[in-house]
């Protein structure tokens, strides 16, 4: 890229981004209705067939031989793995929905990769950690309660219906947690940390909800 290119894409970044934070700012797309679990499409939501690719506009390139994830924090067993011996760990396989704070909903995506339940078996959390701050590639930061990345449809995923997840949408590594809307998915997952404090992340110092559950409605931040 030229210098003139990399001001344009940073420009058009900053124009995306400035745009998404006045949708939390005014509350778009809320329709004040909640519902249970069992509604499989949560309010507000619509189905669709595509999978949409969102994020920051850098889709960092990781070729597995540098890739390195690395798990920290209020832990007892601090953990670096090269991508030879993260694939070597039990894997698991499950399909689960997607839905996104921008109203788009993917039915059956099929994931395999490592559960987050076998990640927490290894590096064993200690009491005090009480959340969870995704870090990535990009510079993206996402939080959740340590609770709901225990949750046992949460994945660390590579593939997804059967590929290998591609680099638009994360790979070489996504985090996957079907109950919270999808921007706490973090894609290129480069370090996971625990924490006795909450650290919110990137949209979630941009108006957006800290917990983000789809069936509350809880896009935006509500003060
Ligand atoms: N690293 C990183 N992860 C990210 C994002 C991002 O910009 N960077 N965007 C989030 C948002 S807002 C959404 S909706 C989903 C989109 O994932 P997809 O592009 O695979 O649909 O990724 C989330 N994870
Ligand atoms: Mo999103």
């Amino acid at each position: 890229m030229s210098d003139d290119d990399v001001t344009l894409f940073g420009k058009l970044k900053n124009k995306l981004i400035d745009s998404k934070q006045k949708w939390a700012e005014s509350g778009r797309l809320l329709t004040g209705k909640s519902a249970a679990h069992s509604q499989r499409l949560p309010p507000g939501q619509r189905q669709v067939e595509n999978w949409p690719v969102l994020d920051l506009g850098i889709q960092p390139e990781i070729p597995t031989h540098a890739w390195r994830l690395f798990v920290d924090g209020e832990v007892e067993t601090p953990t670096t793995w090269k991508w030879g011996e993260f694939t070597d760990l039990p894997k698991t396989t499950l399909t689960t929905d997607i839905h996104c704070v921008t109203a788009w909903s993917r039915y059956d995506n099929r994931w395999e990769g490592v559960s987050a339940r076998d990640l927490l078996g290894i590096v064993k959390p200690k009491a005090a950690a009480q959340h969870v701050i995704f870090h990535s590639y990009d510079t993206y930061t996402t939080n959740v309660p340590l609770a709901d990345f225990s949750a046992d449809d949460v994945m660390l995923a590579w593939s997804w219906n059967g590929e290998a997840i591609s680099r638009e949408h994360g790979g070489p590594l996504r985090v996957v947690i079907p109950k919270l809307y999808f921007w706490k998915s973090a894609k290129w997952i480069k370090r996971i940390e625990f924490s006795v404090h909450d650290k919110p992340g990137f949209w979630e110092v941009r108006g957006y909800h800290n917990y983000g559950d789809p069936w509350l409605e809880q896009r935006y931040d509500d003060e």
